[in-house]
């Protein structure tokens, strides 16, 4: 398999995230989003929305981060399926998977915009809009904090890919210097300690700027 994406990308994260839960491997071509890359037109072949990432299995080829730790999951594997059987469970798993990229990545990539990529790019930090971020971040995150007081992951009983695509964008937050709002909450921040010491995340952090 290839893997157009960037190891800098929360959702090219949760890719690699998913295949080294499941013990798949892909060759990672990098686009680097900082030269517009994504905007070529090589890379709109690949993805019509200019964005990464892209995953290729032979002639196979699906982008969207959602869809692609699930086809990932179905792919042949010894490792543990990452998606529940059951219908309402399973249906609870895609609620986590849909809240993350609709209500968690717009605030978490507000400031990743006013902390790194202004200052980076001429532009200056704005502590009104970090502060705005961050109390919408606190607010999604109000809302796992409780769901997490009865159970150990977002889908029940087992680690899924409920959790798996929250991993990079938690990350984000401890390497922008705001894990207090993970740290603060009590039940967030045991399940942050399961999730994020599992194997698979170790592995996929090494040589990612993540894991600075
Ligand atoms: N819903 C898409 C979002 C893709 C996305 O926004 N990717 C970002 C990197 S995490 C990107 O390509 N940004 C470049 C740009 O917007 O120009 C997914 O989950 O794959």
């Amino acid at each position: 398999m290839k893997l157009y994406g960037n190891t800098y990308s929360t959702c090219t994260l949760k890719v690699l995230l998913a295949l080294a839960e499941k013990g798949h491997t892909a060759e990672l071509v990098l686009v680097d989003l900082a030269q517009g890359e994504q905007r070529t037109p090589q890379h709109r072949e690949r993805h019509p929305f200019a964005k990464i990432p892209v995953l290729f299995d032979g002639d196979f080829r699906l982008y969207e981060s959602g869809a692609i730790v699930r086809y990932i999951d179905s792919l042949p594997s010894s490792a543990p399926s990452l998606m529940p059987s059951e219908a309402k469970t399973r249906a609870v798993m895609d609620q986590w998977v849909s809240v993350e990229p609709s209500y968690l990545q717009p605030p978490v990539f507000e400031i990743r915009k006013q902390l790194f990529l202004n200052p980076r790019f001429g532009g200056k930090t704005d502590p009104a809009e970090v502060e705005r971020a961050r109390e919408l971040v606190a607010s999604v995150l109000d809302v796992l904090d409780r769901t997490l007081e009865s159970r150990p992951y977002l889908a029940g009983s087992e680690y899924s890919l409920a959790d798996l695509v929250y991993v990079p964008t938690f990350q984000f937050l401890f390497t922008a210097k705001q894990d207090d709002l993970v740290l603060t909450r009590r039940h967030l921040a045991a399940w942050w300690e399961r999730i994020s010491t599992r194997p698979a995340w170790k592995q996929t952090l090494v040589g990612s700027p993540a894991s600075r």
